[in-house]
């Protein structure tokens, strides 16, 4: 039973994927996804580039890469990826509280 993060494919799957969220009772907007800043590219949890991986779909000035100073005086940088219920992709935070969407072979599933 390999389940992992869902990484949209194609425009049809981010639609589906994000229809789960948009549809579910959450009140979230965003949910984690399969995309992670590598330190140089943008990877899915596939390994692939998510230049090559089929669909970018970032939002309008993302990844952005947005950083901030912990407590700690560290500084933490935008390097997950999330799926917004308007399709479009995002950088956040990895600490930030999302709920998840993953897939099973093609079927998704979901924490929602
Ligand atoms: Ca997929
Ligand atoms: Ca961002």
């Amino acid at each position: 039973m390999n389940a992992r993060l869902a990484v949209a494919n194609t425009e049809e799957e981010a639609i589906l994927l994000s229809n789960l969220l948009q549809h579910s009772q959450t009140t979230f907007q965003e949910a984690w996804i399969g995309r992670y800043f590598d330190g140089n590219i943008w990877t899915t949890v596939d390994g692939i580039a998510v230049a090559d991986s089929g669909y970018e779909g970032w939002a309008d000035g993302e990844p952005n890469r947005l950083r901030r100073t912990r407590a700690d005086n560290s500084i933490e940088f935008e390097a997950c990826g999330s799926l917004h219920w308007n399709m479009q992709h995002n950088d956040d935070y990895c600490t930030s509280t999302h709920p998840f969407i993953c897939e099973f072979y093609n079927s998704p599933c979901t924490n929602l």
